[in-house]
């Protein structure tokens, strides 16, 4: 067994009170902004951008710093038209008999539905593969630990990152997503968390007038 090793925390900054006032708010308010867009331009986005992103989600805490997450960059149009037809076909399902009503009633007010051109006007998806475990090249299996945890708060992070460089994103769930493995041509031990699709939103692109909860109601002090 490994012995730890400590360094100094050389990377925390203090401020002053007011100064965690001010940089809290002013963050709350940059991410108010975010929206989940459906409606995208087919605009290049530059890979750079992407790259710090996915760097900023790999920050992420996880489950013994394992780190079980694996993030697919897909921008060829082909890959991109697979993914859709494929997505399609789960989202036709679902919308029609394979949701229960009251899941359909729930998402009533977002206006969503089986048609997914999004998948390929974007100019990026981004899958996320979750690793249930650690596939060693001599075979072994190394356990990973909260994955589900681990990967939610890596993709918040690549989210708010996405929003922070300002790209727009919609978290993308087809279900089941098992066909991303096959396309993308990903072993086993990983799972499809998520699909995010990234880029530019299209001139003119609408959003549903929603809200969010206030401090109120999801938070108490006690
Ligand atoms: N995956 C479907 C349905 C869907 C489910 C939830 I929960 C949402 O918040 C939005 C959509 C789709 O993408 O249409």
């Amino acid at each position: 067994m490994p012995t730890p090793r400590f360094v100094p925390l050389s990377s925390y900054a203090e401020y002053s009170v007011v100064e965690m006032e001010r940089r809290a708010a002013r963050f709350r308010a940059d991410l108010a902004r975010r929206r989940t867009v459906r409606e995208y331009s087919s605009r290049p986005v530059p890979r750079r951008v992407l790259e710090e992103c996915i760097r900023a989600a790999g920050t992420a805490p996880s489950g013994a710093n394992h780190q079980p997450w694996h993030f697919v960059v897909v921008t060829d149009a082909e890959t991109k038209s697979r993914i859709r037809v494929a997505a399609e076909e789960e989202e036709r399902a679902f919308y029609n008999g394979g949701a229960p009503k009251e899941w359909l009633d729930a998402l009533a007010a977002l206006g969503t539905d089986e048609h997914k051109p999004f998948l390929e006007t974007a100019p990026c998806l981004i899958a996320i593969f979750a690793e249930r475990f650690e596939l060693r090249p001599d075979g072994a299996k190394v356990k990973n630990y909260y994955v589900q945890e681990s990967v939610g708060i890596a993709t918040g992070i690549l989210v708010t990152a996405l929003h922070h460089a300002g790209l727009a994103s919609l978290t993308h769930t087809p279900s089941p997503m098992s066909f991303l493995n096959q396309i993308l041509d990903r072993p086993a031990n990983e799972r499809p968390f998520l699909l995010l699709v990234v880029g530019y939103p299209a001139r003119g692109a609408q959003v549903p007038e929603i809200g969010k909860k206030p401090l109120k109601s999801i938070a108490s002090f006690v």
